[in-house]
C-alpha cells in the first residue's frame, strides 16, 4: 500500500534511565546494528531526507526515539549495537535499554530487525533475534541496502540471512534499498495490517505471537500464521 503521510514528528527521546512514554498508539520499532540502515528505513518509509539523522559516523543513534505519525502510529528507531569505536561501558548498555523497551512497552505490536543483505548475521543480530522471539515477537527481518548487491545474488543472500539467524520456518523477510525504495510497500503493508485496522490491504505475517505472554498483554493484535515471503 501506499501510505500518505500527513505528519511525522520526532516526540520522544529518551536516554538510558528516562522513563518510557505511555504512547496512546501503536508502535512499531526498528533495531539493529549500527549503520545498518535504521534511520535511513524510517525516512525512506516517510518520504523524508533527514527526519531520522542517519551518518557515515556508526552509533549516532544511542537513545530510543519515538517517532509519530500521523497521530495514527509510532516508530520507535532503537539504539544501534555493536560499534567497535564505542567504548565497551557504552556498548553494554543498549542491551538492557532495549530489553527493558521491548519488556515494558505496551503499545508496541511489531519488532523489525534489520540486517545487512551483504554479509553473515553477527552474534549480536542472533542475540537480538532471540530477545525479540523471548519477547513475544515474531521479528521481521529487513535486509538492508539492497542496491549494493548484484539481482542475481539476492536469493543466496536471503538464505544466508534465513540461516545465520535461525529464523523460523515461514518468517518474513523483506529486501529493502533506501536508495530506490525497493520494498516500501511491502513493509508499509505490513505496519498497515498490525496498526492500522481498516487501512490494510490485507493481512500480513509477524508481529505479536499469541501465546501466554499475551494473554498478560491482552488487546494485542492478532496475527494469522506467517506465511513465505516470495522472494
Ligand atoms: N547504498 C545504500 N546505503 C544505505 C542504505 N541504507 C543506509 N545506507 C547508508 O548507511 C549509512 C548508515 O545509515 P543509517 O540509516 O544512519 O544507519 P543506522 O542504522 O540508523 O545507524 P545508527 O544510528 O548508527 O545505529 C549511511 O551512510 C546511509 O546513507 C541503503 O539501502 N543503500
Ligand atoms: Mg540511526
Amino acid at each position: 500500500m501506499t501510505m500518505i503521510i500527513k505528519s511525522a514528528d520526532l516526540e520522544t527521546v529518551c536516554g538510558i534511565t528516562s522513563r518510557l512514554p505511555d504512547n496512546r498508539f501503536p508502535e512499531v520499532a526498528f533495531a539493529g546494528k549500527s549503520n545498518v540502515g535504521k534511520s535511513s528505513l524510517i525516512n525512506g518509509l516517510l518520504n523524508r531526507k533527514a527526519l531520522a539523522r542517519t551518518s557515515s559516523q556508526p552509533g549516532k543513534t544511542q537513545t530510543i526515539n519515538f517517532y509519530n505519525i500521523n497521530r495514527q502510529l509510532y516508530f520507535v528507531d532503537l539504539p544501534g549495537y555493536g560499534f567497535a569505536k564505542v567504548s565497551k561501558s557504552e556498548q553494554e548498555k543498549w542491551g538492557p535499554m532495549i530489553e527493558r523497551y521491548l519488556h515494558g512497552s505496551k503499545q508496541l505490536r511489531a519488532v523489525f530487525l534489520l540486517v545487512d543483505i551483504r554479509h553473515e548475521p553477527g552474534q549480536n543480530d542472533i542475540t537480538m533475534y532471540d530477545w525479540i522471539c523471548h519477547q513475544g515477537y515474531d521479528p521481521i527481518i529487513i535486509a538492508t541496502k539492497l542496491d549494493k548487491i548484484k539481482r542475481s545474488q539476492v536469493p543466496k543472500h536471503l538464505k544466508m540471512l534465513r540461516e545465520g539467524l535461525g529464523v523460523k520456518p515461514g518468517s518474513l523477510i523483506i529486501p529493502f534499498s533506501a536508495m530506490t525504495k525497493q520494498g516500501r510497500d511491502e513493509i508499509w503493508d505490513v505496519i498497515a495490517s498490525l496498526c492500522l485496522p481498516g487501512e490494510a490491504d490485507g493481512a500480513a505475517s509477524g508481529g505479536k505471537i499469541q501465546g501466554a505472554e499475551d494473554a498478560k498483554k491482552s488487546g494485542k493484535v492478532r496475527t494469522e500464521a506467517p506465511r513465505e515471503n516470495k522472494m
